[in-house]
């Protein structure tokens, strides 16, 4: 079939309808893994390492299972046989990449706070947990390590010693004559900074339930996972049980942003356990316990150079990045940073460019991906920079992002990717005159000039970023372990309903609304008669999940597809049943139309599946599946603007304003969009002022909870005003462009853009963040000084 060129514009794309699963949501009829309950259903506990570095000396399960309701306990040990082998990671970036092995349980040492040591199973919750404190277990401690730097040094302890070193691995990429470009540049800036580790802390803790059914060998597993199609490959690939015998659903999922993005420890134990013990089992994460056992997000140093003529051109761009993986690879732990690897010169037309990541093991809680995973490192590295190179220069930062934007699409950008369509200056243009940036440049000028002691800073983030995560023939060339492609089928029922099935597995965004509202408009539907269906590998056998701002741009498009799979069988059967040709059948809002009759859409999927008299060698049915490989990565992007006052006597900074115009393509829902913006944006201004996962040097975390890691509320955040352009993607027919990470990639670099503005008086060019006011306090008086 020819990929129809143009869509018709409809009446449900670009609505801004409620969303359809806020309802059971808000009335709480949401099913959650924990709300489960089965028959015999026994609860598991894990014992956890206090340690970040020690060898296991005994573990003695044997006073746990003395507890009245323990049913069984075992240590890492124990369990050997039930593997077929380690926890998956599915992106081993160069061939050379250290893979240690990674039981679900450690077996001779622990090399985080919170490695599984042992489990304990019981009858009740409380009784597991309970009965894990009497699990006795020797450890000799010894030297841990937790700055990626810091282990690279010769004599830093080793995290694997069958390693010999905790490099994990290096990842090049070298394009352009940037040596030389360096060494004729006018002007270089040379910015180093650090990219705070940060703690994704979804509403709903992890949890699973797995249900075996021991005369057949079946297992069903609830699970709080972004990717059920992926945990069923990988988990079989664990545990040995066949992929077609073990079915995995991701009921109502509270919130991931990565952190579900990932096959852990939990689920592989609890489908070993179900299938010793034969009983239904369940597990759910305490807050404490997730906070040192679910994937964190970020921990890096970044170098970034940057090459300029002395107008002010960037030539090149050159980044290095020591990247912490945490104590073991999860999923794609090593190939997050490498999500940035291409956009090093973000917006900007560079000629030379070069990066290169060392993947390093630390005693800490394995990296992996966090909302926008290696994006927003990426941009907050050449958005502050570029920011460096303008105060020496002493050219305004928005005349240097002009003098340096790519401007004509398609364009092959210097680290060798394509980016597909883009106006950055329609964004820019749009962010300064919502902002008022002459009127806030004054206010700065009168500031400086009368020694207020609060200083305002004013902050810009220009920024593109690449998702949708697709084609797979590029995932393979960059050693990614899966496809990038999403299916959809659509099922018009024969009583006047339709039922989507979709690969994605939203878990907080919406799909159910969206997807509705494709079909809605490209088949006529009312929103209310489309189900979507998604999050059970028994429904849905094949899909590629939700992570990487793909669902729309991939799910979406592969939707599209389908619904026009359904037009083309459906005008065959509309030709037959009118009596006329094809070519007589015109098409429109769910009916065609012909000379003198028409026939409804619902008419034609009765008509199909009563099968009495469709036309020739016709398969009865109206189904339509499509799987869509997109031929490029989406490029989403934008211009956002941070505006915060700094009280230099207290360090205390306050973000008064935040604008976002972003350019997502084309928008399915509005309102969801806007959502998708308010969320990222709060993540990404949390990464820059409050969140920091802080380890001593022991290895301790020690804002292992809500108290010590402090999660903005709307209280700690700015009204956003936002606003969009829309630069159609050409590579899909809905012109659309993800959206689900924008927020959290842009923002960073505008707030931590504002705050060094503000001090740039005091020559402060960089604050770590978060920027808390101990910290600018400190880097004032010390410039005071
Ligand atoms: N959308 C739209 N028009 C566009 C782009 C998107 O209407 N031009 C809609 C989509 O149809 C979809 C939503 O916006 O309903 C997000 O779409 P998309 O950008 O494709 O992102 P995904 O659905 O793939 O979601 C993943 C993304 C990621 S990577 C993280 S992290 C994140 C995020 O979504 N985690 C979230 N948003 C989240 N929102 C919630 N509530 N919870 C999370 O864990």
């Amino acid at each position: 079939m020819a990929a129809p060129t143009e869509l018709e514009v409809g009446r449900a794309i670009g609505a801004p309808v409620e969303r359809k699963e806020d309802r059971k949501l808000l009335t709480g009829q949401a099913q959650w893994v924990d709300n489960i309950r089965l028959p015999g259903m026994v609860y598991m506990a894990v014992v956890r390492s206090p340690y970040a570095h020690a060898r296991i000396a005994s573990v003695d399960v044997a006073p746990a299972l003395a507890h009245a309701d323990v049913v069984a306990a075992y240590s890492g040990a124990d369990l050997l046989d039930e593997w077929e082998g380690g926890l998956p990671c599915a992106w081993l970036p160069t061939e050379d990449t250290n893979a240690p092995v990674h039981r679900p349980l450690a077996v001779d040492k622990a090399r985080h706070a919170g490695d599984g040591v042992a489990v304990v199973v019981a009858k009740t919750r409380a009784a597991a947990e309970d009965a894990a404190e009497l699990v006795r277990v020797e450890y000799e401690p010894l030297p841990a390590i937790v700055d990626p730097e810091a282990a690279l040094t010769e004599d830093a302890p080793l995290v694997h010693d069958e390693l010999g070193t905790n490099r994990c691995y290096t990842w090049n990429l070298d394009a352009g004559e940037v040596d030389r470009l360096f060494a004729e540049a006018a002007v270089t800036v040379k910015e180093r900074y650090r990219q705070n580790r940060l703690i994704p802390t979804a509403i709903e803790p992890r949890a699973v339930v797995v249900q075996p059914l021991p005369a057949t060998g079946e297992f069903t597993m609830w699970s709080t996972t972004q990717v059920p199609h992926i945990a069923r490959v990988t988990l079989s690939g664990v545990t040995g049980i066949p992929e077609a015998k073990l079915r995995v659903i991701a009921p109502d999922v509270g919130g991931g942003f990565g952190s579900k993005l990932n096959v852990y420890a939990e689920e592989a134990l609890a489908l070993a356990l179900a299938r010793r013990l034969g009983r239904p089992l369940k597990w759910t994460e305490t807050r404490s316990e997730g906070y040192l056992s679910t994937i964190h997000g970020r921990d890096l140093w970044q170098e970034i150079e940057l090459a300029a003529t002395a107008e002010g051109k960037i030539t090149a761009v050159r980044a290095r990045l020591v990247a912490a993986m945490g104590a073991y690879l999860q999923l794609v732990t090593p190939g997050i940073p490498l999500l940035g690897a291409w956009l090093y010169a973000g917006a900007y037309d560079v000629q030379g460019y070069s990066f290169e990541c060392v993947g390093v093991f630390t005693h800490t809680t394995p990296t992996d991906a966090y909302r926008g995973a290696g994006r927003p490192e990426a941009t907050y590295a050449i958005e502050r920079a570029v920011d460096a190179l303008a105060r020496k220069l002493d050219v305004d930062p928005v005349e240097l992002r002009r003098r340096n934007f790519i401007r004509e699409f398609p364009n092959e950008i210097a680290s060798g990717l394509t980016i597909d369509s883009g106006d950055y200056d329609a964004s820019l243009n749009a962010a300064l005159e919502t902002a008022g940036y002459a009127e806030l440049r004054a206010e700065q000028s009168a500031r400086r000039e009368r020694d207020d002691p609060k200083q305002l800073g004013i902050g810009l983030s220009t920024y593109v970023e690449m998702c949708g995560l697709a084609p797979s023939r590029i995932l393979g060339a960059i050693r990614y372990g899966a496809g990038g492609w999403d299916t959809a089928t659509i099922r018009c029922l024969p009583t006047g309903t339709v039922q989507v099935l979709t690969g994605t597995s939203p878990h907080g965004q919406g799909h159910e609304t969206t997807w509705a509202q494709i079909v809605a408009d490209r088949l006529g539907y009312e929103l209310d008669e489309i189900e979507v269906l998604h999050g059970d590998t028994a429904v849905v056998p094949l899909g590629m999940d939700t992570y990487g701002s793909r669902s729309l741009a991939v799910g979406g498009v592969a939707l599209y597809h389908a619904a026009e799979r359904i037009l083309e069988k459906s005008k065959k059967i509309a030709a037959h049943r009118l009596k006329v040709p094809e070519d007589q059948i015109e098409y429109a809002d769910g009916t065609f139309k012909g000379p003198e009759e028409s026939v409804t859409l619902k008419d034609v999927a009765l008509s199909a599946w009563t099968a009495h008299d469709l036309p020739d060698g016709m398969e009865p049915g109206l189904e339509a599946t499509y799987v869509y490989d997109p031929p490029n990565f989406s490029w989403p992007a934008g211009a956002h603007v941070a505006v915060v006052e700094v009280d230099t006597e207290t360090g205390a900074v306050d973000l008064q304003r935040y604008i976002a115009i972003d350019d997502v393509g084309t928008v399915i829902n509005p309102t969801i969009v806007d959502g998708q913006v308010h969320g990222g944006i709060a993540q990404g201004i949390a990464q820059a002022l409050l969140e920091e996962a802080v380890y001593d040097e022991d290895g301790n975390l020690l804002t292992s909870n809500m108290v010590t890691y402090v999660v903005p509320t709307a209280a700690e955040l700015p009204h956003y005003e936002l606003g969009r352009t829309e630069t159609p993607s050409p590579t899909n027919p809905l012109g659309v462009k993800g959206v689900g990470e924008t927020g959290a990639i842009a923002s960073p670099a505008a707030v931590m853009n504002a705050v060094v503005d503000a001090l740039s008086p005091y020559g402060i060019g960089d604050i770590e963040m978060p920027a808390k006011p101990e910290r600018v306090w400190r880097a004032i008086e010390e410039a005071k000084r």
